[in-house]
């Protein structure tokens, strides 16, 4: 049995960047679907990113979603850059009056679906065999199975909103589509525990270990990361192993401090850059990680695909309101100009403070002098104060 229906926008994949884009779209009467691989939960149980830029908090206050973020959400005016024991105090706001709010994806995206049901707009999960047709002519449509039904969802537009593994961007011609990729030699190993953060800030440790990130959740939620190599598995590593590993990386002052406990959640995350052009085909329009990844060092992933839902909302409200397609053409080239500027960012971020298996003497000695210009300079302060609070949009 096949059931088939139209809507005006069909979104597929239904993490941040879908339902951010469903709900802005709800709230100019705009009628979109959102096709979900998983379940809410299963999405709900990803632990990602956790920290907000001022553009991504701004889009959920317009799409109505922000209470509880605005209620738990904690404001971070700065950040420490930490190399053995020498701590760079980064103050966001002496350099760029934007502060970033910590707030984790899981929570960002259980409020989207809160959202979402309320409306009443359509989701289905579980969907499975999902192909995008006539993507280059006035009429698209979507097939898929859900809960073994099939379903053929008429639309104007398609979303791709499915993440690095999604099946959207393999649908733009591989001989039309030019992909740019960079694959780290190491991984971040990130637990979950129920204890308090060691200090009220985040601290991105650079040390002869390897990186570490002290982030947090909440008073008494912590989240921590260690580099480990990219061919390391997480029952390599027990909570002592990790309480252990991080301790040696962070200043002296912060180790003798720590409070540990047992990890609620423990995985590992590879790291790559990842960019796709164009980020558009016919009347299918990329979104997120569907298009691009950068290493998680600069906390730009969640904040990246918040800025292509920006363009691509406006670019589709204009059209809708205003009947001028001139924002959708340029969609791509929109946001590739940010998206390339974040990758920048974000891989300079990553070499400043990972330590590399290949790395030279020589690469060392860099390495440590772009830490000390960053720890004397406030321009080099201002520059990473200024992409890391979230460049324009
Ligand atoms: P997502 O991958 O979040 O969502 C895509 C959705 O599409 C998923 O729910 C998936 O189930 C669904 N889907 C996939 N294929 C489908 C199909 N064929 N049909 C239907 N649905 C389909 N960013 C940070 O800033 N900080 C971090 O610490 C951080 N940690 C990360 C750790 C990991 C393991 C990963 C993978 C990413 C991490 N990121 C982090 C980046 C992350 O936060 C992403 O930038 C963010 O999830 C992007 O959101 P989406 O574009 O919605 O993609
Ligand atoms: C997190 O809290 O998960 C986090 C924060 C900053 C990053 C990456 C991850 O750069």
């Amino acid at each position: 049995m096949t059931t088939q229906r139209r809507v005006q926008v069909a979104i597929i994949g239904g993490g941040p960047s879908g339902l951010l884009l469903g709900q802005l779209l709800h709230t100019i009467g705009v009628d979109a679907i959102v096709l979900e691989r998983k379940t809410r939960d299963y999405v709900l149980s990803r632990i990602r990113a956790g920290v907000l830029e001022q553009g991504l908090v701004t889009l959920m206050e317009e799409a109505g979603t922000a209470d509880r973020l605005h209620r738990e959400g904690i404001t971070h005016d700065g950040t420490v850059i930490s190399y053995g024991n020498t701590q760079i105090a980064i103050p966001f706001t002496k350099h760029v009056a934007k502060p970033v709010t910590v707030y984790g994806q899981t929570e960002l995206t259980r409020d989207l679906y809160d959202a979402r049901e309320h409306t009443g707009a359509t989701t289905l999960f579980n969907v499975t065999n999902v192909t995008l047709s006539d993507i280059t002519d006035d009429s698209p449509y979507v097939e898929c199975e859900a809960n073994g039904v099939r379903h053929r969802i008429d639309c104007d537009f398609i979303a791709g909103c499915d993440g690095f593994h999604g099946v959207s961007r393999q649908h733009i011609p591989a001989a039309c589509r030019q992909e740019f990729e960079k694959v780290y030699p190491f991984g971040w190993l990130g637990i979950l525990s129920e204890t308090p953060p060691v200090h009220d800030e985040l601290i991105y440790a650079n040390s002869d270990d390897g990186f570490a990130l002290c982030s947090m959740r909440g008073a008494h939620l912590s989240r921590y990361y260690v580099q480990v190599a990219a061919t390391e598995s997480v029952d390599q590593w027990d909570d002592n192993a990790f309480w252990s590993a991080l301790r040696r990386r962070i200043p002296e002052q912060f180790a003798d401090t720590l409070v540990t406990g047992p990890s609620i959640e423990k995985s590992i995350a590879p790291l790559r850059s990842f960019v796709c052009e164009p980020m558009q085909w016919g009347k299918l329009f990329l979104c997120g990680d569907a298009a691009h990844i950068v290493p998680p060092t600069g906390a730009k992933g969640l904040n990246t695909a918040a800025s292509d839902v920006r363009y691509l909302f406006d670019a589709l409200k204009t059209h809708y309101v205003n009947r001028d397609s001139e924002a959708l053409r340029n969609y791509s080239q929109t946001a590739l100009a940010r998206v390339w500027k974040v990758e920048r960012f974000s891989h300079w971020m990553t070499s400043l403070l990972h330590r590399f298996p290949e790395q030279t003497d020589f690469d060392l000695k860099i390495q440590q002098a772009e830490l000390s210009f960053l720890a004397e300079n406030q321009s080099a302060q201002a520059s990473l104060a200024i992409n890391y609070v979230g460049l324009p949009y």
